[in-house]
């Protein structure tokens, strides 16, 4: 098994111990710190399997993020870009209902290493926080929302509505993904673009931002 097999066994397995480890030993051994994250989101994927086929529960998928996250945390450094320049600031979280967290910390950092100076409203986040924080400065440019479920699409539909009812789009563009988000349903709430992972979300946020 290579170090980068190994790496998504222990994702897989929520062995959240290991993990840093097994990165780290990756990255010394030469695999680049994207090859280890689509790694690790193969191995998400495979507990995502799991779960709708009742092979696993809400704990063995909490336990397998939480290791995740801290094989995230070694590849951070290597995928930011230090001499990124600034390209405004943004804002991102996950709608309201939705506790998911990994993609959307993904795409932060990414857009981050884009040279966006981002903030993170963390997840469950009312459409109420998202507009107070956009008046709250002026300077903000982009309003990033994430939803990984069916059932919380209709809040990100909400958010968006409430945004442009607030008169925030004069001031930002949206920006909206998640594993069921598709560009259609981006056109049909209004948002300004569509991101389907993480890297691409920061060339559109780019694009957006010019
Ligand atoms: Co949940 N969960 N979960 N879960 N969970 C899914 C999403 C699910 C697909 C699993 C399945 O059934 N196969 C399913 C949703 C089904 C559906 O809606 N059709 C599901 C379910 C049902 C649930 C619960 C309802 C389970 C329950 O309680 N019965 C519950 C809901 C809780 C809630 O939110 N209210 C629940 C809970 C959880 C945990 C808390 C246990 C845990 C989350 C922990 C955390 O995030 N800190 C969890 C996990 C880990 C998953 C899976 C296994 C993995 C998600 C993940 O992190 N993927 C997931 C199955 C799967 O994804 N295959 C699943 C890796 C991550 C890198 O990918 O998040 O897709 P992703 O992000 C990508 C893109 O989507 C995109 O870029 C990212 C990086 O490339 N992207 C954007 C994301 N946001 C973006 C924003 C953008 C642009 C791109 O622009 C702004």
């Amino acid at each position: 098994m290579s170090k980068i097999q190994e790496v998504a066994a222990a994702v897989e397995a929520g062995k959240g111990k290991l993990v840093a480890g097994l990165v780290q030993e990756a990255i010394d051994g030469g695999a680049s710190a994207t090859e280890v994250l689509d790694a690790m989101i193969g191995a998400m994927g495979v507990v995502g399997e799991k779960f709708k086929a009742n092979e696993i529960f809400v704990p063995e998928m909490l336990v397998a993020a939480r290791a995740m996250q801290k094989g995230v945390a070694v590849i951070k450094p290597l995928l930011a870009d230090a001499n990124a320049v600034s390209a405004g600031k943004a804002i991102i979280g996950t709608v309201s209902g939705d506790l998911h967290d990994i993609g959307k910390n993904l795409v932060c950092m990414m857009i981050e290493s884009a040279g966006f100076d981002i903030k993170d409203l963390g997840v469950d986040v009312p459409k109420e926080k998202f507009i107070e924080a956009v008046k709250a400065d002026p300077e903000i440019k982009l309003v990033c929302l994430s939803a990984l479920l069916t059932t919380t699409m209709p809040a990100m539909k909400e958010t968006a509505e409430a945004l442009i009812e607030a008169g925030v789009k004069e001031q930002a563009k949206i920006l909206v993904g998640g594993a069921p988000i598709t560009q259609a349903f981006a056109d049909e709430i209004g948002a300004d673009g569509y991101a389907p992972d993480a890297a691409s979300a920061a060339e559109k946020a780019k694009e957006l931002v010019k």
